[in-house]
């Protein structure tokens, strides 16, 4: 039988002392408190989680859970979070960040995080913008998003997240609203529960930089399908999908990576094999 825990596990036993300096409005709190949520509903002790971030206002999400944190270097966090769920398998490995992150500085990692399917849950808190650095043009931006530091837009077409992670291999994709933290939840609960590489895209507005997106809440709707396991059905909704539909997108039958002995995560033995 097992051992039921001493103390309940709520929402709150994942909330960190730690006070978000977000500006008010900001998405992000919502995500983070979904966070929280998904993992009360799985009933995880804060000492089995660990959430791996890089850089960015989306990525100081470590510093506000009792989580094991890892708040890493820009772009970085994805084979941070690889590392040390090969090494730890037993650990659920949570990946959270935004799209200058993941997929600028970082895109190279999504690839192959997508094409390794270790199984993390990787948590991107879009808001088309880098918001941590005052406002420059991500690779999610739109080709005409007007503003001081893009005069009449970057021209550059837009990179489609989703698209690039069922061609890589990720084994779960969906997309949820910040604007709805039990949806989200419930998503991020699916997506931990679910083996191998889960990708979650969050709509999530920087009322700052952004202000508009806050208008992300009249145009996001349920998908009107069911998730698909077949990649070339999948591949054509999201092909043509705008962008604003909501829900589990794709479930795949991938076996997850892990290779069958873990690496010595023995801080004595990595020493010795760098000694000279
Ligand atoms: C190697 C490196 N390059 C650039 C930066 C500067 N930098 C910090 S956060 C950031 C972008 C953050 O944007 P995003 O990941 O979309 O997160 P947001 O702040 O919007 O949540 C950049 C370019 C850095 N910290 N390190
Ligand atoms: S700058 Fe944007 S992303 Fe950063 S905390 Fe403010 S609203 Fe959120």
């Amino acid at each position: 039988m097992t051992a039921m825990p001493a103390v309940a596990i709520t929402p709150q036993t994942f909330k960190s002392d730690v006070k978000p300096v977000w500006c008010p409005g900001c998405g992000d709190y919502t995500v983070l408190s979904a966070i929280t949520k998904a993992l009360a509903m799985l009933e995880l002790a804060p000492e089995n989680v660990a959430i791996v971030s890089g850089i960015g206002c989306s990525s100081r999400i470590p510093a506000y859970t009792t989580c094991y944190g890892f708040h890493g270097v820009h772009g970085r966090a994805l084979p941070a979070a690889t590392g040390l769920k090969v090494a730890r398998p037993e650990l659920t490995v949570i990946v959270a960040g935004g799209d200058g992150d993941g997929y600028s500085i970082g895109g190279n990692h999504f690839l192959h995080a997508c094409r390794r399917n270790v199984d993390l849950t990787y948590i991107v808190m879009d808001n088309r913008v880098y918001g941590m650095t005052k406002g420059q043009p991500s690779p999610t931006t739109e080709p005409d998003w007007d503003s001081k530091l893009a005069p009449e837009g970057t021209g550059l077409r837009e990179f489609h997240p989703l698209v690039i992670a069922l061609a890589s291999g990720a084994n779960f994709i969906a997309r949820t609203f910040s604007g709805d933290p039990n949806g989200t939840a419930k998503l991020i609960v699916q997506a931990i529960r679910n083996p191998g590489f889960s990708f979650i895209e969050v709509l999530s507005p920087c009322v700052t930089f952004r202000p508009e997106q806050r208008g992300w809440k009249q145009l996001v709707r349920p998908s009107p399908v069911e998730p698909t396991d077949d990649p070339a059905r999948a591949a054509r909704r999201l092909m043509t999908d705008d962008g604003f539909n909501l829900g589990v997108l794709y479930v795949g039958n991938r076996k997850p990576y892990q290779p069958a002995k873990a690496p010595s995560a023995k801080p004595a033995d990595l020493e010795r094999e760098f000694a000279l």
